[in-house]
């Protein structure tokens, strides 16, 4: 730990918290991926150096790495990883490390998806992160009026998330984002054309973030950011956040509990079943199915609930043959749990 200390507080903002390095090596936190390069600030600025194909794991935007005169010797440990499922093949693709906050931008330039805003949220909540909905665009002429959208409902169709309502070009509800993100590791996940890059502009005060128009047509954006990028915010308190480029289809590589834990009143229900492994499906005694014929539940949550089940057991199939085992066995097992505290 003989390096530099002096030097160190420059990385503060960029969160640096003293974490152990290898002797004689500095911190160094990635910005970018370039090629065969990775961009990283460390104690003395903003430098590129060679990405080395030989780490593990493989570092991505928003890793602290500890460099040995410009040379990558190891990705310190990670306190979260935010990934999802790749589309194309078999594993799971890293979007950003350590990060405390997902930003999940929905514009109102267009209707709201509740399946996609679950499937982030459970993206954040898999990895540890706090998801946070942003409703972007807010008055913009020819876009919905957030006072057409239903904050509430959204609010109880995605509890225990906070809804911001912003307006980049506007600068209104900025300071709510700004609030939020100081000083922590915040990630924007959304369509392509959603805002994301005009949002993380405003933040970080400055023109430097590529924006795109959208197509008249269909409202949809262009792909105009192409790599994930780390910002730095003017804040004195210090903050980072990354831009990510409008993904598509946004998969999911993650375990039943962080789908549960999105939906924590199916879990309330499901707790009083007849039971113990009880799908929810046709079962006598099922709470769930009772308390959705009642309308006490909500009929979209609880498809958007079953949808990301069965997107999970086939993510957990494909990865190997043993997960599919595992996730049935533990599935009972949290029911079975379930119904024991209700009994005790
Ligand atoms: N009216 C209005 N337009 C906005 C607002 N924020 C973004 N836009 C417009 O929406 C379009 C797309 O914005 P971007 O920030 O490039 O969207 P993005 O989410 O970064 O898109 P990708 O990089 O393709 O994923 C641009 O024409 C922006 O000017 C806003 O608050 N109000
Ligand atoms: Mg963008
Ligand atoms: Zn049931």
């Amino acid at each position: 730990l003989a390096t530099s200390l002096s030097l160190l507080p420059a990385l503060l903002p960029y969160g640096w918290n003293d974490q152990p390095l290898p002797a004689g090596a500095e911190p160094a936190r990635v910005i970018r991926h370039d090629g065969a390069h990775l961009l990283v600030v460390r104690a003395d600025g903003v430098t590129s150096v060679r990405n080395r194909i030989d780490i593990d794991p493989a570092p991505t935007v928003g890793d602290w790495l500890a460099l040995e005169n410009d040379r990558v010797v190891a990705v310190l440990p990670r306190r979260s990883l935010l990934r999802r499922e790749r589309a194309d093949e078999n594993g799971a693709q890293a979007l950003a490390a350590n990060v405390d906050i997902v930003l999940i931008a929905c514009g109102l330039d267009r209707p709201l998806r509740p399946g996609r805003i679950d499937r982030a949220v459970t993206i954040a909540r898999d990895a540890g992160a706090t998801p946070v909905i942003v409703l972007t665009k807010s008055g913009a002429p020819g876009d919905t009026d957030a006072a057409a959208v239903d904050i509430p409902r959204l609010e109880l169709q995605h509890p225990g998330v906070r809804v911001l309502v912003t307006s980049a070009l506007e600068g209104v509800g900025l300071d709510a984002v700004l609030e939020t993100v100081v000083g922590r590791t915040s990630v924007l996940l959304g369509e392509s054309g959603a805002g994301k890059s005009t949002l993380v502009g405003a933040l970080v005060g400055h023109k430097r973030v590529a924006t795109g128009a959208v197509r008249d047509t269909d409202a949809k954006g262009r792909h105009t950011t192409t790599s994930r990028q780390l910002y730095l915010l003017p804040s004195e308190h210090g903050g980072v956040i990354i831009d990510t480029p409008g993904i598509r289809a946004v998969g999911l590589f993650t375990d039943r509990t962080a789908v549960d834990a999105s939906f924590s009143e199916i879990q309330a229900f499901a707790a009083a079943c007849r039971f113990g492994d009880c799908a929810h499906e046709s079962e006598p005694g099922c709470a769930v199915r009772a308390a959705l014929d009642d309308g006490e539940l909500d009929r979209d949550r609880y498809d958007a609930w079953r949808h990301l089940q069965r997107e999970v057991a086939s993510a957990a199939r494909r990865s190997s043959p043993h997960a599919a085992h595992e996730y049935a066995r533990q599935f009972g097992r949290v029911a079975k749990d379930a119904l024991k505290r209700r009994r005790d």
